[in-house]
């Protein structure tokens, strides 16, 4: 038994009572009510979700279990050298709450080491896709292909299935889908764009240190892979990758089902595909521009030529958040100190000069400020990372973290199987009054 198990076992028990409390003696105190255009649009607002994992301020940004990022980077043990924590740490954090010990998140980077080790097959299935599959695609699949391993289906299959302990199964999932998933995503990268060269994982290293290895891309990519996944790892559970993946693990499907659903859903553009979005979408500025850094008026007027033809501006705008993410300024501040020059960067700091007031005039966007996709592929493309294709990819595996740590408390608390009810038109036009 691993000291990260033992420590979730404790908070667990600790913790069961007061779902149980709230469920069966608070159960009919209210916590809101439901409009009209939020039924029919989304479910805006709507408190209908539980989490401890992260919650959401519209104008704080997001707290990982209490803490803001900056704090969560200060307080988590980090690899020698480094200036960003283990991703590994980060897990414990985020699945207990309590910020670990250096010795306690050097045991989480070696339990992930030894199951690293990826099954042949999954490496066969993605080298026998047709061509233009799109990574996403390839990574939802691959995930989706080693469902036959879960042990949550097994133990479910077993006959002495408890709901009582079948968090422990959850985790165990989670635990191999997270130590297994840098490597899937490097191998796509290479298969697909560094003519199928693949590098093998070096079991010696930490997540963030063998993906940099296996994408093969030098110090301090590392780091950034440090900080890619933690800032993506969580945002709340109500966004689409996060609540899909909890939906479809509350029908009690294993992680691998509902993590590759959830997937599915980072894939859309209006969600994690922005990352993609924001540099084609820079890539067509600067071809139009010769190459040439557009100034502030060049740029105002591709926002409005993107806006009036019907488009929306990639990295803008956002859900819950009405302030700059604060996963953007982390991003922000990394540019600003290691690549302060970098062409690319000086597009995406105009982009933030213009952006704003322009979506302020146009008056749509709740929000006219700049997501955490808005500054995530410049750093990508800095370091060499040019295939905007995969970078969606990345993302998942950061949003890895946070949906399996949910999904593994929803065992553990036994969250019910999700059932919302649905009206008609005609049942709303009845409500309204005007039927
Ligand atoms: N550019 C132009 N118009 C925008 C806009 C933007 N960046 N953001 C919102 N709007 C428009 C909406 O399309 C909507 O128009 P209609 O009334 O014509 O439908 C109107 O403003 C109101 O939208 P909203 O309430 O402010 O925003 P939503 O909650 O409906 O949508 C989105 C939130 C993030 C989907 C939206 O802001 C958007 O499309 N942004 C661009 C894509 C993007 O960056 N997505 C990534 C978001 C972060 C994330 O999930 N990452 O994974």
């Amino acid at each position: 038994m691993s000291a990260l198990k033992d420590r979730l076992r404790e908070k667990i028990e600790v913790h069961r009572p007061r779902t149980r409390r709230l469920i069966k003696e608070y159960g009919d105190v209210k916590v809101g009510e439901v409009t009209i255009a939020q039924a029919m649009n989304g479910m805006r607002g709507v408190k209908g979700l539980t989490t401890d994992i992260s919650y959401l301020d519209p104008f704080e940004g997001i707290r990982f279990r209490g803490k803001t990022i900056p704090q969560t980077m200060e307080a988590l043990p980090k690899p020698e050298g480094k200036d960003y924590p283990y991703v590994e740490g980060f897990w414990f954090f985020l699945l207990t709450g309590d910020i670990p010990t250096q010795e306690e998140a050097e045991e989480v980077v070696k339990d992930f080491q030894k199951r690293r080790q990826l099954p042949q097959y999954v490496i066969d299935l993605l080298r026998n896709m047709p061509g233009g599959t799109h990574p996403m695609a390839m990574f939802s699949a691959a995930l989706l292909s080693m469902q036959q391993e879960s042990k949550f289906a097994q133990y479910y299959g077993s006959g002495k299935f408890s709901k009582m302990d079948c968090w422990e199964y959850m985790y165990e999932d989670a635990t191999d889908i997270l130590s297994r998933i840098p490597s899937i995503a490097a191998y796509i990268y290479r298969m697909r764009f560094k003519s199928d060269m693949i590098i093998e994982p070096d079991y010696s290293l930490d997540m963030g240190g063998n993906f940099a290895h296996q994408m093969g891309i030098d110090v301090p990519y590392d780091d950034v892979a440090r900080m890619y996944f933690i800032i993506h790892s969580d945002h709340e559970s109500g966004n689409v990758s996060a609540h899909t993946t909890h939906l479809v693990a509350s029908a009690l499907s294993d992680a691998y089902y509902s993590l590759s659903a959830g997937l599915n859903g980072l894939a859309g553009p209006l969600h994690g595909l922005a990352n993609q979005e924001v540099l084609s979408w820079v890539q067509g500025v600067k071809n139009k521009m010769g190459g040439k850094v557009p100034s502030k008026e060049e740029m105002k007027k591709f926002v409005w030529d993107t806006l009036n033809s019907g488009n929306v501006i990639p990295g803008y705008g956002h859900a819950v958040l009405r302030k700059t993410d604060p996963r953007y300024a982390s991003q922000r501040e990394f540019c600003l100190k290691h690549m302060p020059n970098d062409e690319l960067f000086k597009f995406v700091d105009i982009l933030y000069q213009v952006v704003p007031d322009i979506l302020k005039e146009h008056g749509k966007a709740k929000n006219p400020w700049p997501n955490v996709d808005a500054q995530s592929g410049v750093i990508q493309w800095f370091y060499g990372l040019r295939e905007y294709d995969f970078y969606t990819v990345m993302f998942g595996v950061g949003r890895a973290i946070g949906v399996l740590a949910n999904i593994t408390w929803d065992r553990a608390l036994g969250y019910a199987i999700e059932r919302p009810k649905s009206l008609t038109t005609d049942m709303l036009e009845k409500i309204a009054g005007i039927k």
